[in-house]
């Protein structure tokens, strides 16, 4: 069935199909049936929602093609079926047409009002137009948190058939919401579903209509087409019979009258609080497989909201669902089919107590930060036993020289000062920042402990995604040698030090923070030949020039994101006090408009002159990770480790990386399966119309020899010992009213985080 002008996309999805060339040949993997809690004993399956609809518009060519290309080659593609004048069956996510096309340009007058479900809806109808008029209409982007940039590629609307022949897919998924929309208008679903069916195979049929789907089902008796119910809102009511969706979960029996099986909203498996907060599963898996029900799971998108306990993972969602030990769903209908695919494919089953500390190295940053505040004994113990390979310390010094683990050198970015006895004791330092801050050395050891409270960071609140908001102010403070004496018995390969100011600190604070480091380390019996490695990391390398001739520590040259290296012609100067570099991902893969566009070649550079690689940050916050990696955190470490070869990550998130480096997929080299192969940078910009192409990035500075060497650090100063009391004596205000302006604009942000709700 050819379904009109739109050219172009031939073209696009032949560069899809180059663009992806890199992806190996796809190799089934040979799965232990008799593992999966499923009602049949096979593995899940991947149902993908109008294709690969996290990416490209629902119901598009894109869609459909690249779910098979990206994700486990059996995943099934779903349609949702709409009925068209001529009584033809198109697939398109929503009833309005308009909300899901561009028909509203093609057809200004062509708006209605209709009843659907009983509510009298506006907007342009599938009902009103034949497939002919429909032939002018393009696919495009129904959800605005997602790129907008493929709308330009004129995707044709297709027919359930089109689906069929294009992309030969492995399982068809037809959903039929609206049955008794279509009879309003003389149109008959059912005819439209038989006819289908025996043009091409429907190996799913769903439906939230009762009445439709059991009228159905005695056509369907002596076939493979597996019929569904879906279940939506609890609250909601089923159309036919006007039950509530609730109350029809207390008549499974009757569903398995004449359906194999069910699909729900996750939540009905995993419900959760109303502040997002997962509760014990219920029995409804059990209770459907005892009747011989298969039960299905819907509503998953790795950019949608998602529980807080998943720390946003998506992977680690899908695995609560199908690897618990205690239940598996018969199968998940996504938008994002490739976390599903690494999911199933190389992520359940595993022995999560196989300890390894090879590459790649996971790096905390400030502990586990993306689950609890920074540097808390709280962060660190989950980055312990989330599996990190080192835990790190980000060493500040207080007014009476104690060393303490803590993010930032200013109290007010990661504690509650501003609302404790001591938020008067500001200062302007432009030697460390621009705008006035509470510093750790201006408070003692015993104000910050007993007095403030850590916050916990949240780098993507302007999109409302923040973390963990029920521990946002909680647990401990801790010293560099409550640090290290906590890290010693645990099953780490080592601890990262991290030293900056050093020379403000000598200079100013008559402190030399590498003696305290080395002196804190020695008293931990952290010596030379321990078994926990130490590194020590710096921007300066002036302190790591200090600390190559006092120790044999690793140390760790940390490139600061502003200076992002194109050629390191610097390297020979780097390997004079480095045994490692730190550098942002950019660095690696630089990004335009949340679009890669290449892969650099400074990881090879460094590595082939001696020096490993490590790369920061990675967050889990799908906002924070271009589209390339499908807001999957997982296809992101896989592409920096596999693609660039990177030696280690450092993670507000080391679970994520962890589970990475345990899935059973790393051992099968070549033929590990394809949604495993890196990402290749550059790869989705290729995909992109011209017209709709984002702005050219400028070439990356190149980082020489005046950007590396640094002046030796000065001399430690005689101390000037300044009371907390004088200090707060001392206040003029002047610095007062710079606290004031800085905490109103505090609330600025906040303000302005609240109006930008990103989330669909
Ligand atoms: C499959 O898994 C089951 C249960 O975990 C195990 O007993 C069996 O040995 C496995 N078979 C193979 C071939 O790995
Ligand atoms: C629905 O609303 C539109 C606009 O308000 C109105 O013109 C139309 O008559 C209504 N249709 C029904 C069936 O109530
Ligand atoms: C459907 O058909 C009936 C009987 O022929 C007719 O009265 C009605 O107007 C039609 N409805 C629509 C929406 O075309
Ligand atoms: C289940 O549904 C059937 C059909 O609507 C009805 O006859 C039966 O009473 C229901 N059973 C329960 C327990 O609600
Ligand atoms: C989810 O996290 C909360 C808070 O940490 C915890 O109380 C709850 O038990 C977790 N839910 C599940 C199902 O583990
Ligand atoms: C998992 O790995 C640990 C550590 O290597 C080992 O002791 C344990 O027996 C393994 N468990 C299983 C079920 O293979
Ligand atoms: C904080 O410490 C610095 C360095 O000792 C000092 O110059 C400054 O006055 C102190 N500020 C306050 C408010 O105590
Ligand atoms: C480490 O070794 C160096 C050189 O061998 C020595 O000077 C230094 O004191 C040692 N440091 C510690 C902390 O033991
Ligand atoms: C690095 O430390 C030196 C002192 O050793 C200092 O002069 C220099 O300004 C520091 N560089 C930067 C970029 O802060
Ligand atoms: C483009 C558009 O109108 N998108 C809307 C489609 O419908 C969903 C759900 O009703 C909305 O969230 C989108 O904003």
């Amino acid at each position: 069935m050819a379904m009109g002008r739109r050219s172009s996309v031939g073209r696009v999805s032949s560069i899809l199909v180059v663009a992806f060339l890199f992806l190996q040949q796809v190799t089934v993997i040979a799965r232990n049936a008799s593992a999966w809690l499923t009602l049949t004993g096979n593995a899940p399956a991947i149902v993908a929602k109008g294709g690969f609809s996290g990416l490209f518009p629902d119901s598009s060519h894109d869609a459909y093609s690249f779910a098979l290309i990206a994700s486990s080659p059996d995943t099934i593609l779903w349609c949702d079926v709409r009925l068209t004048k001529d009584g033809l069956g198109i697939c398109l996510p929503d009833i309005k047409l308009d909300n899901c096309t561009d028909i509203s340009n093609i057809y200004p007058n062509g708006q209605n009002g209709y009843l659907v479900n009983g509510v009298n809806t506006t907007g342009w109808f599938s009902v009103d137009y034949s497939i002919q008029d429909l032939s002018t209409v393009a696919v495009t982007q129904s959800i605005y948190s997602r790129t907008f940039r493929f709308d330009f590629n004129n995707y044709a609307i297709l027919a359930v058939e089109d689906v069929v022949t294009n992309f030969e897919p492995p399982g068809l998924w037809l959903n039929i919401q609206h049955d008794i929309f279509y009879s309003q208008h003389n149109l008959s679903m059912t005819e439209y579903v038989l006819s289908v069916s025996k043009r091409v195979p429907v190996n799913y049929l769903s439906s939230p209509e009762l009445a439709f789907l059991s009228s159905i089902a005695a056509d369907f008796s002596n076939s493979d087409t597996k019929l569904v119910f879906r279940f939506l809102g609890k609250d909601i009511a089923e159309p036919s019979t006007s039950q509530t969706y609730g109350s029809l979960l207390n008549n499974l029996t009757y569903i398995k009258t004449f359906a194999s099986g069910i699909l729900v909203p996750k939540s009905y498996i995993w419900p959760v609080t109303s502040d997002n907060y997962l509760l014990p599963y219920t029995s409804i898996v059990t209770d459907a497989h005892k009747l011989g029900l298969e039960i299905y799971a819907a509503d998953f998108a790795n950019d949608n909201t998602f529980s807080y306990n998943y720390s946003y993972d998506p992977l680690a969602e899908y695995l609560s669902f199908v690897d618990n030990g205690v239940f598996s769903v018969d199968g998940v209908v996504t938008d994002f089919p490739i976390t599903p695919s690494e999911a199933i494919g190389c992520f359940s089953h595993v022995n999560k107590s196989v300890i390894n500390h090879g590459k790649p190295l996971i790096i905390s940053h400030n502990g586990a930060s993306g689950d609890y505040p920074d540097c808390t004994d709280l962060s660190y113990q989950k980055a312990v036993d989330d599996g990190a390979d080192f835990i790190d310390c980000p060493v500040q010094v207080t007014q009476d020289g104690i060393a303490i683990c803590m993010s930032s050198i200013d109290l007010i970015v990661d504690t509650t000062v501003t609302k404790s006895p001591f938020a008067s004791r500001l200062s302007s330092i432009p030697e460390i920042q621009n705008t006035p801050g509470i510093f750790t050395f201006n408070l003692t050891w015993d104000e910050i402990q007993k007095n403030l409270k850590p916050i916990i960071s949240n780098p993507e609140s302007t999109y409302q995604l923040v973390r963990n908001p029920r521990y946002a102010n909680a647990g401990s403070f801790m010293r560099l040698s409550d640090f290290l004496a906590y890290a010693k018995d645990k099953p780490l390969g080592g601890v990262l030090i991290s030293i900056e100011y050093a020379a403000f600190m000598a200079e100013k604070l008559g402190f030399s923070v590498i003696d305290m480091v080395i002196s804190a380390l020695s008293d931990a019996g952290h010596n030379n030949q321990t078994a926990l490695e130490v590194m020590i990391l710096s921007t300066n390398s002036s302190v790591l020039v200090e600390f190559r001739q006092k120790t044999k520590f690793k140390l760790v040259y940390k490139i600061d994101e502003s200076i992002r290296i194109s050629v390191a012609s610097s390297i020979v100067e780097i390997k004079e006090f480095a045994d490692a570099v730190a550098i942002d991902r950019q660095s690696v893969y630089p990004v335009t408009q949340q679009f890669t566009t290449r892969q650099t070649d400074v990881v090879s550079k460094l590595q082939n002159a001696g020096i490993a690689v490590y790369v920061y940050l990675f967050q889990n916050e799908f906002v924070a990770q271009p589209w390339d990696f499908f807001s999957d955190a997982t296809v992101e470490i896989n592409t920096y480790v596999q693609g660039a070869g990177v030696d280690g990550i450092i993670t507000d998130f080391p679970a994520t990386a962890s589970a990475y480096k345990r899935n059973s997929c790393r051992k099968m080299g070549k033929n590990a399966p394809s949604y495993m192969s890196p990402a290749q940078g550059g790869g989705l910009l290729q995909l992109i119309s011209p017209q709709s192409l984002p702005p050219a990035l400028s070439p990356m500075p190149v980082l020489d020899v005046s950007d590396v060497v640094e002046p030796p650090l000065p001399p430690v100063a005689p101390k000037l010992a300044l009371s907390p009391a004088a200090a707060d004596i001392a206040q003029s205000p002047s610095q007062l009213s710079a606290a004031l302006r800085l905490v109103s604009s505090l609330f600025m942000l906040l303000a302005l985080a609240c109006v930008s709700l990103l989330l669909v």
